[in-house]
């Protein structure tokens, strides 16, 4: 078991972008399972919280975003998921999250969509990690990770946080406590839908575009809301321009925290601070300064699913 100066030591290498060596990286893992392991489906999350989005492998604009937040241990945040994939740094991104919760710094990390074995062997993080360790090991050890990471969480019973939406077989909170999560994340059924689903402007549930999960409508979120005595979903999951889009009069919100998406989307990014009294204050932030990544061919990823 490694000393707290260790793990302070690979905190400041990971903040200087700096990946950890292969052995180092296993222990981390192990070590995180155990605590992700005791945390629920549904994971308690109490106020003051700072609630985040996407990130993608943008690992200067996660730095940025805890300049803007402040540094964990003194912020509390929850992050929804989608840490690889896409960007240049999905490796130093999740190993930094990863290190951060296993110092028990106060960070809730709920599970995305793209936290999947299939998912990263098509949008970045494996080829990633071949190139950066020669091997897929660490793919193995994070991927096998993120089977733990809790779905959804629960800010002071009132603000419901997850990845995508809502699932046509899911009515309550019990419904999601009772899921079976530690396992990939299947192509359909609740535990995907949490995971792939979209608020939509039509009513009811509609098929996805996006081959998983559903769309819902207003009338589908208001009933879960009330049902479950909440005010408010909060998601991430959709490029949205201000990072930050209410939706369904106010039952929905979207928060989206890669700036510049893909490098190349021109959007804002965005944080949503819940105080002490539950009051709402949304972060904007723009992308940080960085160089080009340094030595390797770039890939021209598909941005379209
Ligand atoms: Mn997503």
């Amino acid at each position: 078991m490694p000393s707290h100066s260790d793990l302070d030591r690979q905190i400041s290498q990971l903040r200087d972008c700096k990946f950890l060596p292969d052995a180092e990286v296993k222990a981390l893992c192990e070590q995180a399972k155990a605590i992700l392991m005791e945390e629920w489906n549904v994971q308690p999350v109490r106020c003051p919280v700072t609630v985040c989005g996407d990130i993608h492998g943008q690992f200067y604009d996660l730095i940025e975003l805890f300049r803007i937040g402040g540094d964990t241990p003194d912020t509390n945040y929850l992050f929804m998921g989608d840490y690889v994939d896409r960007g240049y740094y999905s490796v130093e991104t999740v190993s930094l999250l990863v290190a951060l919760k296993v110092r028990r710094d106060r960070i809730t990390i709920l599970r995305g969509n793209h936290e999947s074995r299939q998912i990263t062997q098509v949008y970045g993080f494996y080829d990633e990690c071949l190139r950066k360790y020669g091997n897929a090991n660490v793919w193995k050890y994070f991927t096998d990770l993120f089977d733990y990471l809790p779905l959804t969480a629960l800010i002071e019973n009132q603000v419901f946080c997850l990845h995508g939406g809502l699932s046509p077989s899911l009515d309550t909170l019990d419904n999601i406590r009772s899921l079976d999560r530690i396992q990939e994340v299947p192509h359909e059924g609740p535990m995907c839908d949490l995971l792939w689903s979209d608020p939509d402007d039509r009513c009811g549930w509609g098929i996805s575009p996006r081959g998983a999960g559903y769309t819902f409508g207003q009338d589908i979120a208001q009933q879960f809301n009330h049902t479950n005595g909440l005010s408010l979903i909060s998601r991430a999951h959709q490029l949205v321009m201000e990072g930050f889009n209410w939706a369904q009069e106010k039952n929905v919100v979207t928060v989206f925290s890669a700036p510049n998406y893909c490098y190349r989307c021109g959007n804002m990014a965005a944080i949503l601070e819940i105080g002490e009294s539950m009051d709402q204050n949304f972060l904007q932030f723009d992308p940080a300064p960085r160089q080009i990544e340094p030595d390797t061919t770039r890939k021209t990823p598909d941005y379209f699913l």
